[in-house]
This record gives C-alpha cells, structure tokens and sequence, in this order.
C-alpha cells in the first residue's frame, strides 16, 4: 500500500476520515472550481494513488455554490493553444476519469450550483450523483464555439441517452429539479446539503468489502467495452474471485445462521 500526503495538493483539498472514507474538494470557489492543468494533474495522482491506498470510498465535492463551471476558458484562452496541445490536454482529462470510473473505488459526487461543460464530465466519471435543488446541468461548449473534450460524448450519453446528449450540446439546455433525476443525471435529489447524503452514501459503501467494491466499480464499466461472450466470461472470472475471497465468509456464515440481516421492503 501507498500512502497519499494532502500537503502535496493545492487545488484538492484532502481530508481523510477513520473509516476509509475521503473527501476530495475542488478548492478554486472564486474560480467556480473550473478545471485547469494542475486540478486535472491533481485528480490523476489522487485516483491513480487511491486504490493502492486503504480508500475505501470518495465523497467528490465542489467548494462554494458551484460543483464545477468547467474547463478553465481563461488558461485556455491565455495558453492560445495548438490542436496537439489540446490534445493532450484532453488525453491528461481521460487519464484523470479513466482512474476514477475504472480505479474500483466507490466515487459519489456532491452536486450543487453549476455542473456545466466538464463539470459535467467530471461527475459523470463519478459512480453516483447527488443533486439539491440548487444544482443544475448543462454543456454549453456550443454557444462557446467549443466540443466536448473530457469524456462527455461516451459518459453523459451513457447517462441521458444519444437524443438528449446531442440536444443538451446543440440548445445548451439546462436540466435541474425532479427533471434532471428522472433524465438520468443523478440517482439522489435531496432538499438541503447534497455533501451530506453523497457522506452517508459513501459511508455505506465503504461498509462493503473492498474486493466487492473494487469489482463493482471497475467490471462492470470494463464489461460494457467488451461483447456480451466476453463480458460473460470476465464476469465469470471476477465472480470467482470475489464470491470465494476469504473475508466473505463471516457474512456468508451470518446469513446462514440467521443473523445476517434479510432483505426487506422500504415501505
Ligand atoms: C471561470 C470559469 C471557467 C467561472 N473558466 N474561469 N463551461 C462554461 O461555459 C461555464 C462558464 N462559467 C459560467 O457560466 C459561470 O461562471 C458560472 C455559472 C459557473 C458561475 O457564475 P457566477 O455568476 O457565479 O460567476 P462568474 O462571475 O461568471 O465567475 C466568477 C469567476 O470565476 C470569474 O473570475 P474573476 O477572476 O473574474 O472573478 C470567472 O472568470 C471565473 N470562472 N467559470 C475560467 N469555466 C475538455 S473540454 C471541456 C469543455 C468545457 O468544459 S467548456 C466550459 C464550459
């Protein structure tokens, strides 16, 4: 195992909790949190370090009202940048959100304010959203005389769907509210502090065996890559070894003696 130093970060802030639960916050308020170099090189080494680093689930936030506007527009316009520039720029993105949806660490977002552009592709390589009623999304790249560059065209599409991706970038259209839920954009909607629940949620996941988790959150986005054969097979494999890994047994045994808890309705 690694270990992470929050010293090390200036645009994350870093706070680890006693049950493996940290809390990563992208801390440019007066920026709105938008996305610049040293955020993305911050968010690979953060990713790339966690799974090998006892993290048993992320908590992601946004400091200030905003979650994030995005690419940073103004190091982007002051860099003046080449399309290889750019590039790499974009490939720098999808090394950050490729460790985070495929690292096998529970990563729930906390969402408010603004999730715009690559906000919005941020989140989306979250396992879990949690909105308020203050948040709301959108990809404005087009008004912008911009594309997406960090992921958007295969996560948010995973999300919402091809018809309503490519509508949110031709209209900049902005989803919040029980509409923004029920497109796909969040799995929670809370009245009040979104961090709260997306801590309560990553405290649950966390309860999860590690090995559990890290197949959860790394599998089943590897199997959509695959065919259906293929993905069978992984699956086979994966299953067998966690469904055999020895920290297991003590909640195998305490479902067959009775004591494990049972599955119940909500209501
Ligand atoms: C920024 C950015 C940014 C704010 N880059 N500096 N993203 C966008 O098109 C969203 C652009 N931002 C906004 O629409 C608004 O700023 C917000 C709705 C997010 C917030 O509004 P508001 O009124 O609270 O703040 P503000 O007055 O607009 O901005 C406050 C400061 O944050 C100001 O800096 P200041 O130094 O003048 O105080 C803004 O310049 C700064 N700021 N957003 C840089 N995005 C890999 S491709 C991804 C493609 C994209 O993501 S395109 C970007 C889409």
């Amino acid at each position: 195992s690694i270990q992470i130093n929050p010293t090390d970060f200036t645009n994350l802030s870093l706070e680890a909790h006693d049950d493996g639960v940290w809390v990563v916050t992208l801390n440019r308020p007066t920026k709105r949190n938008a996305l610049d170099i040293n955020t993305i090189e911050e968010l690979v080494t953060f990713f790339s370090a966690a799974p090998r680093a006892g993290v048993r689930a992320v908590v992601l936030a946004g400091a200030g009202d905003h979650f994030c506007a995005g690419l940073d527009l103004i190091e982007h316009h002051d860099e003046d940048r080449s399309p290889a520039d750019f590039m790499h720029v974009c490939l720098r993105w999808h090394e950050a959100f490729n460790k985070m949806e495929y690292g096998g660490v529970p990563i729930i977002a906390a969402l408010q304010g603004a999730v715009v552009g690559g906000g919005l592709e941020l989140a989306s390589a979250a396992h879990v959203r949690v909105m308020n009623e203050t948040t709301y999304f959108a990809l404005p790249e087009g008004q912008r005389g911009l594309f997406t560059g960090g992921g958007a065209t295969i996560r948010v599409t995973d999300l919402v769907g091809k018809a309503r991706m490519i509508d949110m970038m031709l209209m900049g259209r902005v989803y919040s509210g029980a509409e923004a839920e029920e497109v796909g954009l969040a799995q929670y909607r809370v009245e009040g502090s979104s961090f709260d629940e997306a801590l309560r949620l990553a405290r649950r996941a966390a309860e999860n065996l590690p090995l559990s988790n890290f197949a959860i959150c790394s599998a089943v986005s590897h199997m959509q890559n695959m065919s259906a054969m293929d993905a069978a097979y992984a699956e086979a494999v994966v299953a067998g070894v966690v469904n055999t890994q020895p920290d297991a047994r003590a909640r195998l045994a305490a479902f067959a003696d009775k004591s494990g808890a049972r599955i119940r309705r909500n209501d």
